[in-house]
Formats: structure tokens, C-alpha cells, sequence
């Protein structure tokens, strides 16, 4: 049965990826309704060779849509998603505006799929690219082992922040190369050749609002509110594709041939792990444009008897952010 579905912020980086990923996987779209703000209402998208127009969110009916893709940030989410809900709509909400409310559900789809069946808003929240990646690894390894306290350093690259932020690395970087003043408008500071340890905005307790997600969403994906993580978030002068430098202590000791193991049959995992040059992923070699979450460098922590290091890399737009939600609407409609 074909599926109406509409397209909140369409013409955004995550929107345009959602459309490619809902073409790829065949999803079986009936009406598709392609919404983002009015300055981009009547612009042309390409959806399975149709140019379909962009139509103005605010004057937007909602009847009659099945699933609602929400990228376009967490103020339009607020306003918008509930209308699309009382409206009949699933909504799968991109943004932080709903993730941490307990009557809306948090998932990723290999992790804890089960939990979307409970959404007495009608919406379920698609959880931040670098908590994403980070529980697609650590599932399997926290089912056998029992992750305790998650150390992370993330490398996450501009499009994370969105189009401006890509069109920013691209212009200073040309401005560098060429003598001229890269000046930041996007960053604080400037990000061409350089990394930034702020994401968002800081908070009271000295992290920032990138960091704390981590923890909140780690917990809430993880039904453990026990789990200890303590992350640093870097931006960095990458296009595609966050990074992440991963430290856990577990309750049992598990060896890094295990964890291996474990991965290798974890869905949606690709273990890249040869201990020589170029043996382990990237995001320019491998995450960026590929649906996989890949980890390397898996190695027993020299440091602590039940520590484990990995290296977990994936592109933040695809498994981040599209097609995480694109893998929702697919479990929606399964039901
Ligand atoms: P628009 O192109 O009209 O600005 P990104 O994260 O890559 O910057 O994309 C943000 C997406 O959210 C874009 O599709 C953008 O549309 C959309 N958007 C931003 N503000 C609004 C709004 N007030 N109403 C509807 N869509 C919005
Ligand atoms: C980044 N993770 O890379 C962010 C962007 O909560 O969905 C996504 C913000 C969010 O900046």
C-alpha cells in the first residue's frame, strides 16, 4: 500500500538526503508532499526523475499524510509536529525538541526498534547523529558486557550544523588558499584548518548542548540510567562524516577479539579493523556517502582491566540522521 509522506525541511542537507534514501530503498511513497519555509516554496526537487515543487510549511494542510519526516529544526518541529500528528500523521521528528519527553520514544532502529510501538503523541524522536553512531556500536558490546562509564571524543564534520556551515568551510578554506581573510560568520572562530571543541551551546555545567545529548540520549536508547558518559565534542574541517574516539569501562571484562565478534555480526556495523596502514576507517574512505556504521581500532585499554577503545565513524547525515529516519517510517509501516 503506497504511503503518503511528507517532507519537512526538504531542501535542507538531512531533507534532500531523506529523499535520496526514500528512492533508494524503494520505500512505497504515494503522495509526497516536499515542505520547507517560504523562501524556498515553489524551488524544484527531483524525486525518482519528477521535479516536484516545494510548498510554504505554514500554509500546508496536514490531512491526509501518513508520515511525516521532520528536519528543520527543533523551533519548527515545536510549532508543527503536534499539527501533523493531530492530523493522523506518524511524525519522525529529526530534532532535539522532543527526544528527552518520556511519552515520546527514542530510537534507532538496530538498537531498540521495539520502542516505537508506545507514541501516545503520535510522534518518535530520531536521535542526534553522534549518539546514533555511538549506540549502533555499543549495543552489542553494552548486551554482553554491561557498559558502565563511556569516555567519547567526537570529530564531527560541519554538515552536522547544516548547509550555511558547509558553504562556510568551503568559502574559507578557498580564502585561505588564496591570501584573503577566512572570516567565521557560521563557527565562532574560524574552521577551515582548524578544530573547534565547542557543539551548541554551553551550559551550566561547563559541557555543551552537543555534549549533553550524548548523555541524555545514550541513556534513554539504552534504558539504563546508570550508564556514565563523560564526551568532548570537536567540530572539524570535514565535509561528510563524524568521528568519534571511544573509551568504555565494562561491568565484565570483555577482550577486543570478542568485541570484534560481536560487531561483525551487529546490524548495520562494518568492522574495518587491520592494524596496518590505512586498515581502519575514515570518513573521506569509507562513512562518507555509505550507510554503514564502521568501527576500527578495537584494542583492550593498556589503562584499565575492563576498559575497551574503539573508533567509530559514520556519515551523520545518512545512518545520523536520514536514513535512521527513513529505517523508522519503514518499521511504522511493517506494523
Ligand atoms: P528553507 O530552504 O526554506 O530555508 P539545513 O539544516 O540544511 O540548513 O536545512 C534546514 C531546512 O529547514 C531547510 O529545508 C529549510 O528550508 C527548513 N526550514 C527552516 N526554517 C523553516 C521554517 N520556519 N519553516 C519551514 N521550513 C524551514
Ligand atoms: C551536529 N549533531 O553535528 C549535530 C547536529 O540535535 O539533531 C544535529 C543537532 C541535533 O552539529
Amino acid at each position: 500500500n503506497p504511503v503518503n509522506v511528507a517532507i519537512v525541511g526538504a531542501t535542507g542537507a538531512v531533507g534532500e538526503t531523506m529523499l535520496k534514501v526514500l528512492e533508494e530503498r524503494d520505500f512505497p511513497v504515494g503522495e509526497l508532499h516536499l515542505l520547507a519555509s517560504e523562501r524556498s516554496a515553489g524551488a524544484k526537487v527531483v524525486f525518482k526523475g519528477r521535479h516536484l515543487a516545494v510548498k510554504d510549511l505554514a500554509t500546508f494542510d496536514p490531512a491526509g499524510v501518513d508520515i511525516a519526516l521532520f528536519s528543520a529544526g527543533g523551533d519548527v518541529s515545536k510549532e508543527f509536529a503536534p499539527k501533523f500528528a493531530a492530523a493522523g500523521a506518524v511524525v519522525i521528528d529529526n530534532s532535539s525538541a522532543f527526544r528527552r519527553d518520556a511519552d515520546v520514544p527514542l530510537v534507532v532502529a538496530e538498537v531498540n526498534p521495539d520502542a516505537l510501538r508506545v507514541r501516545p503523541r503520535g510522534i518518535i524522536a530520531n536521535p542526534n547523529c553522534s549518539t546514533m553512531q555511538l549506540m549502533t556500536a555499543l549495543a552489542p558490546i553494552h548486551r554482553e558486557a554491561g557498559i558502565q562509564r563511556i569516555n567519547v571524543a567526537t570529530y564531527q564534520s560541519v554538515s552536522g550544523t547544516g548547509r550555511r556551515a558547509l558553504e562556510e568551510l568551503g568559502r574559507q578554506t578557498a580564502a585561505m588558499l588564496n591570501f584573503q581573510d577566512p572570516k567565521p560568520e557560521v563557527y565562532p572562530v574560524q574552521i577551515a584548518f582548524n578544530v573547534i571543541p565547542q557543539g551548541g551551546d554551553f551550559l551550566d555545567n561547563g559541557y555543551t548542548s552537543e555534549e549533553m545529548k550524548l548523555v541524555w540520549e545514550t541513556r534513554k536508547i539504552l534504558g539504563d540510567e546508570s550508564i556514565q558518559v563523560n564526551p568532548t565534542v570537536v567540530r572539524v574541517p570535514v565535509f561528510y562524516g563524524h568521528s568519534e574516539a571511544v573509551h568504555i569501562e565494562t561491568r565484565d571484562k570483555i577482550t577486543a577479539a570478542r568485541a570484534r565478534q560481536l560487531l561483525e555480526s551487529a546490524p548495520g556495523v562494518e568492522v574495518v579493523d587491520e592494524r596496518r596502514d590505512g586498515g581502519y576507517p575514515t570518513p573521506v574512505t569509507h562513512a562518507s556517502g555509505n550507510d554503514p556504521v564502521y568501527v576500527g581500532r578495537i584494542r583492550e585499554d593498556i589503562s584499565h582491566p575492563r576498559g575497551l577503545s574503539l573508533w567509530v565513524v559514520a556519515d551523520n547525515i545518512r545512518k545520523g540522521a536520514a536514513l535512521n529516519a527513513v529505517q523508522l517510517a519503514e518499521l511504522v509501516i511493517a506494523e
